[in-house]
């Protein structure tokens, strides 16, 4: 695996690896995910993330990104399909925990030692998507498709303002789970989180705390989709919430989003304060994508 020296170079922090994609919708919030993580904005003292470090060149071109675009109140531009998949960029970043909460009783932590997860991570066009729907013969697809096989953890994002095309996600993932489960070279190992976007909006604010069931509840058809394919020990699957914009305030926060649209697609949205972003829920899905297991402290992110 590539990124084996990794391992090698640091020996102190327990590793873990893993080598990700993320799919989902065009617009669904993707790239903006992947740039704000590699950013790390305003990291607040108390998380558990201790910080964010680009290990590659696509990694450190993400947080010239969010720094030239994000935090200038615009937004990214769509990503392209002018690349085969293995053009793709592929963000190699490591995500270091701080150690395991070593001021918890000694029951609940794994001693103080740092845990570092390193990721590489494509991030595709949803035009990929939109065309496991339509079947348009792109011959991409296929290889599109083959690299996902690749993935030990597959981060589908929805817009969790996008409700209504609760029935097109589940036509795309369903071809989706076919080519994977066609070819599962994973042996039922393999882990999918959906992850819903954009839930500093209010309706989804008040439910982050229960990511599945706002996923339940805002996309049924997807939900169950992800439900059966877990009893069918064709792989794991978990919910998450997350927004790479996040709040203003801690009485009464507010959205940090001026909103450029709404529709049926979700919305379209900018930073509102950039001097104050902070995101919320990036590192979860990617914790438990790793390791597993969810983790609390960062549950509550
Ligand atoms: N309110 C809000 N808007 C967001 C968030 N993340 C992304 N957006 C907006 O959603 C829109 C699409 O974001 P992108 O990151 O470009 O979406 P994408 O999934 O990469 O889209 P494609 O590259 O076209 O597939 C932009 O207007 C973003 O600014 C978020 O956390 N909250
Ligand atoms: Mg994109």
């Amino acid at each position: 695996m590539k990124l084996d020296w990794l391992k090698k170079n640091s020996s102190e922090p327990q590793q873990s690896n893993a080598v990700l994609r993320v799919i989902g919708d065009r617009s669904s919030g993707k790239t903006t995910y992947m740039a704000s993580l590699a950013r790390w904005p305003n990291a607040d003292p108390s998380s558990p993330v201790q910080s964010v470090i680009p290990v590659n060149e696509a990694g450190e071109e993400l947080i010239t990104k969010a720094q030239n675009l994000l935090e200038q109140g615009l937004a990214l531009e769509p990503s392209n399909l002018d690349a085969s998949a293995a053009d793709v960029k592929d963000y190699t970043l490591r995500i270091a925990l701080k150690g395991q909460f070593s001021w918890k009783n000694a029951k609940t932590s794994i001693g103080s030692q740092l845990v570092n997860l390193n990721i590489s991570c494509k991030d595709y066009p949803g035009e990929f998507f939109a065309d496991l729907l339509q079947q348009t013969g792109n011959p991409k697809l296929q290889d599109y498709l083959d690299d996902c096989l690749q993935a030990t953890g597959i981060m589908f994002l929805v817009d969790g303002n996008s409700r209504r095309k609760d029935l097109e996600y589940v036509t795309g993932l369903d071809k989706f789970l076919t080519a994977l489960d066609r070819s599962d070279i994973m042996g039922g190992k393999r882990r999918i989180s959906l992850v819903m976007t954009k839930c500093e909006q209010s309706e989804l604010w008040v439910n982050r705390h229960k990511p599945a069931f706002l996923a339940e509840a805002r996309f049924p058809q997807v939900f169950r989709k992800l439900q059966t394919w877990q009893q069918m020990g064709a792989g794991k699957v978990d919910y998450f919430t997350t927004s790479a914009f996040g709040m203003l305030g801690n009485n009464f926060p507010e959205p940090n989003v001026t909103l450029l649209s709404r529709g049926r697609d979700g919305i379209a949205a900018v930073i509102k304060d950039p001097k104050r972003w902070r995101p919320f829920g990036l590192v979860a899905p990617i914790y438990w994508l790793c390791t597993g297991d969810r983790h609390k402290e960062l549950d509550k992110g």
